[in-house]
């Protein structure tokens, strides 16, 4: 994912002041909560991530200055909330290097990405016996939307197979790639393992089929750099809540000569040009696909968050976090029987894992009094649970803002927990 976008990126790395955790910590009012009278240790990032005051304040600076519905009204705050949000859409096509600021849709999160490419794009096309790919480490999110295009149309899903480190399996992705394969929907990085795939190399595979490809990268946008046109992936979806933004708020982008061709997926106000009894007509791309008001402080908020990653460099953070995924791995493997789900060779900042036979609902509560809030549970996976023979697993996820000192926290935690069920 290197072109000429990450060299001027590079150059304002170089000219930034070197990542500094702690100053990026004191932007962040959340961790100064006392979780149980216990400072809190916030390890559940791929579930939420906090807003930093840049994020907070641009909100709700919003609200108290340029409140209004968007490209409705021709009054000052109704041309200022337009302003805010657009300028918003153009931070997100940066963000993604998208070519083109049609390609940039507002959406609720990745959920609702995910279910305007399958209705709008995918579903019209299929036929019974066609075939949409995915892989057995996707989000819920990412499978059943596919299911349901598929039951109504007699097309069949089929699953790439991932190895017992969690990475896909290339070879089967090539043999699953078959002339009745109309689409494939891959997570960029795993939710529950961590692993960051191959998708540039796959998005190949599959285009040289003929295949388009969506990437699910809701865990990916907040801790990888991201190129959509060096990629050459069809269609991206990122949720902001993950991306040190507000909820409610995410990205859809689509190539230009697809949102052309698609139907809309909602109708209502902003996405028609004229509506009559008789026949409506729609409005161009991208409001095509944001009927109704949008949330519009949310965008304002994604906007801040895009200028806060570009701030504290994302390259610099992507460094960090390397830093905490060694430093976790080394200290948590050291946790007598403990066994950590997912060893991929290219992971970002999340580690998987079960101690025992002791239930990670049981560690998340014991941590949870030692304010430590992780994730226990199947993580919206259970598909990769019933792969590795498991239920759920305790999951620490890692952000900007996390420390060594935290996961040490983590560690002596767990001792806690191996005390009590010794
Ligand atoms: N994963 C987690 O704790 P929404 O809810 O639309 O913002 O994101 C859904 C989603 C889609 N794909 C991936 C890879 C995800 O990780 C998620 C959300 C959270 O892992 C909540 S289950």
């Amino acid at each position: 994912m290197r072109g000429a976008h990450s060299l001027a990126r590079n150059d304002r790395d170089a000219a930034r002041p070197a990542f500094d955790v702690e100053k990026v910590r004191a932007d962040f009012p959340i961790l100064r909560v006392m979780a149980h009278g216990k400072p809190l240790v916030y390890l559940d990032n791929a579930a939420t991530s906090q807003n930093p005051r840049q994020v907070i304040e641009a909100e709700s600076n919003y609200y108290a200055t340029s409140n209004s519905n968007v490209h409705r009204g021709i009054h000052y705050l109704s041309e200022r909330a337009t302003s805010a949000f657009e300028a918003s859409r153009d931070k997100a096509r940066d963000f993604l290097h998208a070519r083109d600021r049609a390609e940039v849709i507002f959406v609720r999160g990745t959920t609702e990405a995910i279910n305007l490419v399958a209705n709008s794009f995918v579903r019209p096309g299929l036929r019974a016996g066609d075939e949409v790919l995915i892989s057995t480490m996707e989000h819920h999110s990412n499978i059943v939307p596919w299911q349901l295009a598929c039951e109504a149309t007699g097309a069949k899903l089929r699953v790439v197979p991932i190895n017992e480190a969690g990475e896909i399996i290339l070879s089967e992705f090539e043999r699953l790639l078959g002339p009745r394969t109309r689409f494939v929907s891959l997570v960029h990085v795993s939710n529950a393992l961590g692993t960051v795939n191959p998708v540039k190399q796959m998005i190949a595979m599959a285009h040289a089929q003929g295949v388009p490809v969506l990437l699910d990268g809701a865990q990916a946008a907040p801790h990888v750099v991201l190129d959509v046109q060096d990629l050459g992936c069809d269609f991206y979806a990122f949720s902001g809540h993950k991306a040190y933004a507000p909820t409610g708020i995410g990205i859809l982008y689509g190539r230009r000569e697809h949102l052309e061709k698609m139907p809309p997926y909602q109708g209502g106000g902003d996405m028609i040009r004229s509506v009559s009894f008789e026949k409506t007509t729609y409005n161009d791309l991208p409001h095509r696909f944001e009927a109704g008001t949008p949330n519009v402080g949310g965008a304002v908020g994604l906007g801040a968050a895009i200028d806060y990653m570009n701030e504290i460099g994302r390259e610099a953070v992507e460094k960090h976090e390397a830093g905490l995924l060694a430093y976790a791995t080394e200290k948590l493997s050291a946790v007598p029987k403990l066994r950590i789900v997912g060893t991929a060779k290219h992971k970002v900042a999340v580690v998987s894992f079960l101690i025992d036979s002791i239930h990670p609902h049981d560690m998340g509560t014991i941590l949870d009094l030692e304010g430590i809030a992780i994730r226990a549970g199947h993580h919206c996976t259970q598909p990769l649970m019933q792969r590795f023979g498991i239920a759920a697993t305790a999951r620490a996820s890692f952000g900007c803002y996390n420390t060594k000192e935290e996961i040490d926290a983590l560690v002596a935690g767990l001792d806690k927990v191996l005390e009590v069920f010794a």
